[in-house]
């Protein structure tokens, strides 16, 4: 053997079953958002280690694990996302082989299966970078008062068109809520937040959304005024092509699901290069 086969070699074999099923026992959590699951948030936190991805020059993404650095962390963007971390570090402690990388990559991943949604293959390999050098710049995650044109700039940044980009938020805004101590916007999409569902999809087209009257900032919300949409939800519905795209996953949960899983396991892979 050479030195670098023999390293290989040495390696403890790390049991990625063992933890994703440590993954799953911990997601049940009580008190946490008054449903008492974790899982919302384990996936907003996958998805913005990853969505800093810049395919112009390869800098951002979830190799690295950058965000537990200050500069990434307080990232308004980020608010709320330490919670997330937290709640991660008895399973990294228990199986201190995986890199924080791995783990929230497929800490989203087991929290999407476990709440019904696809299940999405895990490749291994992410490392974590060593110091805070390796952030990318902050501000690059999407703005939610924002318009079309705004979600094309980021997505197409990283590589992504529009068809991932509607899977993307009507998987990731199907569950779980907005808090106004995190973001200032209040409250959740659906009324299933722990369970992944084309949900969103039929809310957003099927529902009256109204501007919320608030001391807030703009957001909208349904009759019974226990649902939400924020403006960004609401250009799925008025731009014309993100539009017929909803709709189509609005009647085809299976089209839904699969594009979901492969666009989510690309996000997640952005600018990570396994050997
Ligand atoms: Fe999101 N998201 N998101 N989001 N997101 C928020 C919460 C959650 C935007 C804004 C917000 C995606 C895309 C966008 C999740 C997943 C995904 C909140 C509220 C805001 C604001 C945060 C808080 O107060 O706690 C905007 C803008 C976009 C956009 O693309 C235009 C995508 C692509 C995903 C994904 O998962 C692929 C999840 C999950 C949450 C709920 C978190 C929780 O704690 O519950």
């Amino acid at each position: 053997y050479n030195k670098e086969q023999f390293t290989q070699l040495a390696k403890p074999k790390l049991d990625y079953q063992a933890v994703k099923s440590d993954i799953a026992d911990i997601l049940e959590q009580q008190g946490w958002d008054g449903y008492n699951h974790i899982g919302p948030v384990l996936v907003r936190l996958g998805w913005h280690a990853s969505g800093t991805y810049n395919k112009a020059d390869k800098t951002g993404g979830s190799d690295g694990a950058t965000m537990r650095f200050n500069k990434e962390q307080n990232d308004p963007a980020n608010a709320g996302l330490h919670h997330a971390q937290k709640f991660l570090e008895p399973i990294k402690a228990k199986h201190p082989g995986i890199s924080y990388a791995d783990l929230w990559v497929l800490a989203s991943y087991v929290a999407i299966e476990e709440m019904g949604g696809p299940k999405i293959d895990f490749t291994p390999g992410r490392k974590d970078a060593p110091s805070e050098a390796s952030c990318p710049p902050n501000g690059r995650l999407p703005d939610a008062s924002k318009g079309s044109s705004h979600i094309r700039d980021v997505f197409y940044r990283m590589g992504l068109n529009d068809r991932e980009i509607v899977a993307l938020i009507g998987g990731g805004h199907g569950i779980g809520k907005c808090h106004s101590d995190r973001s200032g916007y209040e409250g959740p999409w659906t009324n299933a937040p722990t369970t992944f569902t084309n949900l969103y999809f039929k809310e957003l087209f099927d529902k009256t959304w109204t501007q919320k009257k608030w001391n807030g900032p703009l957001q909208y919300e349904d009759n019974t005024k226990k649902l939400m949409m924020l403006p960004a939800d609401l250009e799925i519905r008025n731009d014309p092509e993100f539009k017929r795209i909803a709709l189509e996953y609005k009647e085809n949960k299976e089209a839904f699901f699969k594009d979901f899983a492969s666009a989510f396991k690309k996000l997640t892979e952005l600018g990570f290069k396994q050997f």
